[in-house]
């Protein structure tokens, strides 16, 4: 048996008693690459882990509608405009299916998006940073997505089986939205210098940040080991940043562009580019609130969730109505 909720911090509190014989049952599942099910026995701190991971997937995905929201009004042409409504629209349906995902593990949506707009739930340190014109779309889709794709292709083999099918999907939609984003990059580049310009300042603002969203550096990662045991990540926070690095490097050189950093050079004998320091105060300082956006962000959340009362007041109402019917 287990109880739960969310505690102060928004993380599920769950209560068990679990045995040695139990647990190891447990880890010989996962040793076998089985699958774990919304009902089979897990260990509470499993269940917690999954829950705050998924949860704060999923509210990454709905505030990162906002800084490409911003643009749908000033897309430079129709056909941009289009692609940019569907793109932010996938990002609320990847917002649901992860809220879904995470409701598998006995906590209500209600209590996970209570847990954002009360601050104690995270969101990925990305969506602090402005949209200040139009090449940050691009960048946005190229970097943020492409580190995005990058961290989740290996969730689509995560041990909990909700979340890894859930991941299937939503990684088939992001690289439709990497390559929108290397496309507006790619026109940029193409066009005048002063479009170009653009394109370079967008990844100068954006090279960074994007590296700092795969989190921080192994030795600092206090739930890394823990989850790689249980195989919900398959690969550690600073391998995937080097996977990004190494595959986003060439595609700079592609356009023309120059990475904004003097260390980066590529280590000839291990194929992988060394890379400059990550500037670790300034990840902190947005985790605590404190990024450029951050105050931004939260605002418009709890103002959209407060003007759409109505949306779920209606739909209870219909589903009480329907619920009367069946009984009736
Ligand atoms: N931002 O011990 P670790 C997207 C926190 S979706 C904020 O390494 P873990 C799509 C971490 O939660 C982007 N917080 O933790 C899109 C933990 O805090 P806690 C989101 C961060 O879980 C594109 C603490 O630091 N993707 O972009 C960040 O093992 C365009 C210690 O860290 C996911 O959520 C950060 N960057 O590894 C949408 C993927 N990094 O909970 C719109 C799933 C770390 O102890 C537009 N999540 N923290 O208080 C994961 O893979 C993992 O949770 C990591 C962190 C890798 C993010």
């Amino acid at each position: 048996m287990y109880t739960q909720g969310l505690d102060q911090k928004g993380q599920a509190n769950v209560s068990e008693i679990e045995s040695p014989e139990q647990l190891a049952a447990f880890q010989a599942r996962i040793d076998a690459e089985e699958k774990i099910e919304a009902k089979d026995w897990m260990p509470a701190a499993y269940r917690r882990t999954l829950i705050r991971q998924i949860s704060q997937h999923a509210h990454s995905e709905i505030i990162g509608m906002q800084p490409e929201g911003n643009w749908l009004t000033r897309a430079p042409s129709l056909q941009r405009k289009a692609i940019l409504l569907a793109k932010v629209q996938d990002e609320a349906g990847h917002g649901l299916y992860l809220y879904s995902a995470a409701e598998t593990l006995g906590v209500s949506r209600d209590e996970m998006v209570q847990g954002l707009l009360d601050g104690k739930a995270k969101y990925s340190s990305i969506f602090n940073y402005p949209t200040l014109n139009w090449a940050d779309i691009g960048a946005i889709g190229w970097l943020v997505d492409g580190a995005a794709i990058m961290n989740q292709i290996p969730l689509c083999r995560c041990s909990y089986g909700p979340y890894a099918r859930a991941m299937i999907r939503v990684c088939k939609e992001e690289s439709f939205h990497q390559r929108q984003g290397f496309d507006i990059m790619h026109k940029l580049c193409n066009g005048t210098d002063d479009q170009k310009a653009m394109a370079q300042d967008a990844l100068n603002r954006w090279w960074w940040p994007s590296l700092m969203m795969f989190g921080p550096g192994d030795a600092d990662s206090k739930h890394s080991a823990q989850s790689m045991a249980w195989k919900i990540k398959r690969f550690s926070n600073d391998e995937l940043r080097q996977k990004f690095v190494d595959v986003t490097v060439p595609q700079a050189e592609f356009l023309g562009l120059r990475v904004p950093d003097d260390a980066l050079v590529l280590d000839e004998e291990s194929g992988h580019y060394r890379f400059g320091e990550i500037d670790w105060q300034e990840f902190h300082d947005v985790l605590a609130g404190n990024g450029p956006c951050n105050a931004q962000r939260m605002e418009r959340r709890r103002s959209a969730h407060d003007d759409n009362a109505w949306v779920r007041d209606a739909a209870r109402a219909y589903a009480d109505k329907q619920s009367a019917k069946a009984v009736a």
